[in-house]
């Protein structure tokens, strides 16, 4: 039971963290990543929002930190959480014009 009390707490402890620091958000308004370039910690999410008017479908074949989002309908977000440190390049597969930089560090 003690052990229990113990687990929820850093649990909590945890999500209370992250809501301070607060998850970066990136947009795509006008088929377009905003920003275009960010800095994120190793373990670290950033949220996708599509703001767009058009379904999009972000992605990332970096190596140690490759996704696929599927399509992304408007209004729609999802958290992307960054594995290893190094330059990660996100793209849309829809919209080849559509690419970001993230940069992931220790
Ligand atoms: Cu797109």
């Amino acid at each position: 039971m003690r052990r229990l009390a113990v687990f929820v707490l850093v649990i909590s402890a945890g999500l209370s963290a992250g809501a301070l620091a607060g998850t970066q958000m990136i947009h795509q308004q006008g088929r377009v990543f905003g920003p275009d370039s960010v800095t994120v910690k190793k373990g670290e999410a950033l949220t996708f929002l599509n703001d767009d008017t058009i379904p999009h479908n972000i992605m990332s074949a970096s190596k140690g930190n490759e996704f696929n989002l599927g399509s992304q309908a408007p209004g729609m977000s999802t958290d992307v959480t960054f594995k290893e440190s190094g330059d990660v390049q996100v793209i849309c597969a829809i919209h080849p014009r559509m690419k970001m930089m993230v940069k992931v560090t220790d």
